[in-house]
């Protein structure tokens, strides 16, 4: 036994020895590459800046400022609601990419790389199965950007090419697949482009429509890593939280818990449709409504078949997936990523059927 805590003591003494070691390799090299910060490079060609980092990385997790429940209350949350489909055969879309602060939790601030007029997620696309986009982007950013549709058959370096700031580009693609898929800035490094909000969702309705919801809403999933508390001055990207995918928020449509607050409604009885595409950049969403069951899953958003009765089903990051529920009881039925840091983290929302009494614990 006396042996055993030798062993072990020695063992610590190593451990100690170890992280000392790394600590000051980590000095070392920031003192050689001035790479003090760990904020992602501006700069595309220095975009390895935070390489020589060590672990641990500090986390922002939860940190909002003391009057965080008031301004939750006052924040306008995201319109989740399914826009309808334009008419006619082809259909514009116009995009202009902007480096703007927004809000990603309460009192929490980040200088993201969004869209115009919607900041992260960008603007929900729907159209119907056949109909043609007419894609037009406008760099309005510092850096070049593109835009990477999951929807389209199409050759990605015509299409998906980067476009200098201040220059618009336009390309055309059929919506030949029905679903719900991502679209992105696919500009390197992609993870960066991603983590600060360059993300969105399309929607394709199939030619021969799903059975009838009442309600439609799109919800985007994502998460953001933080090199400050965002509170006092905007934080920006952590690119080594990014890489060990060490996120200090997760959302749905950008804002920590935002349908929390603002649940989306439906009324008893009502058919609810879920469109969730998963973002990411990495983490992957488990999709799941607390009280109740999926009643349709379109899996990796396959229109042409659906699975019954299902509890959980995961949306990989850069997949999507429709879900139908129908809830008779009125009550606050969480809708939840079911891997549960996710939701301590704030993805997580209600869908609040009829007016029902009382509070949610979740
Ligand atoms: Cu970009």
């Amino acid at each position: 036994m006396l042996l055993l805590g030798i062993a072990v003591g020695a063992l610590a003494i190593a451990a100690v020895a170890a992280v000392q070691a790394a600590d000051e390799a980590r000095d070392d090299a920031q003192a050689a590459t001035g790479a003090g910060s760990s904020q992602v490079s501006q700069d595309h060609s220095a975009h390895d800046a935070t390489a020589g980092q060590s672990l641990p990385l500090q986390s922002f997790a939860g940190a909002v400022p003391a009057n965080a429940a008031s301004l939750a209350k006052a924040h306008q949350a995201t319109d989740a609601v399914l826009p309808p489909v334009p008419a006619g055969d082809l259909v514009r879309v116009q995009m202009t990419l902007k480096d703007m602060v927004v809000e990603i939790a309460p009192g929490v601030k980040y200088n993201t790389w969004a869209f115009d007029g919607h900041g992260a997620p960008g603007p929900v696309v729907h159209v119907r199965q056949g109909q043609t986009v007419e894609m037009t982007l406008t760099n309005g950013g510092a850096i070049p950007h593109s835009i990477d549709f999951h929807a389209a058959r199409i050759a990605p370096n015509v299409a998906f090419k980067d476009v200098a700031p201040g220059d618009s580009f336009t390309f055309r693609f059929e919506a030949t697949d029905p679903g719900v898929f991502m679209y992105h800035c696919g500009t390197k490094p992609v993870l960066a482009h991603i983590a600060n909000g360059m993300y969105g969702a399309i929607v394709v309705d199939p030619a021969t429509p799903l059975p009838k919801a009442d309600k439609e809403y799109v919800l985007v999933a994502s998460e953001w890593y933080l090199n400050g508390d965002g509170i006092a001055e905007p934080a920006s990207l952590d690119m080594a939280k990014a890489r060990a995918t060490m996120p200090d928020w997760t959302t749905f449509n950008g804002y920590a818990n935002q349908y929390v607050t603002h649940p989306l409604p439906a009324d008893p009885g009502d058919t609810v449709r879920f469109y969730v595409v998963a973002a990411g950049p990495t983490l992957d969403t488990n999709f799941h409504v607390v009280g109740t069951i999926l009643d349709r899953a379109w899996v990796d958003q396959d229109m042409t078949r659906f699975e019954r009765g299902v509890q959980t089903v995961a949306v990989p990051a850069g997949g999507g997936a429709v879900f139908d529920v129908k809830i008779d009881q009125p009550g606050l039925y969480p809708f939840v990523s079911n891997a549960f840091a996710h939701v301590d983290l704030g993805q997580v929302g209600l869908l609040k059927v009829g007016d029902p009494k009382g509070s949610m614990s979740h």
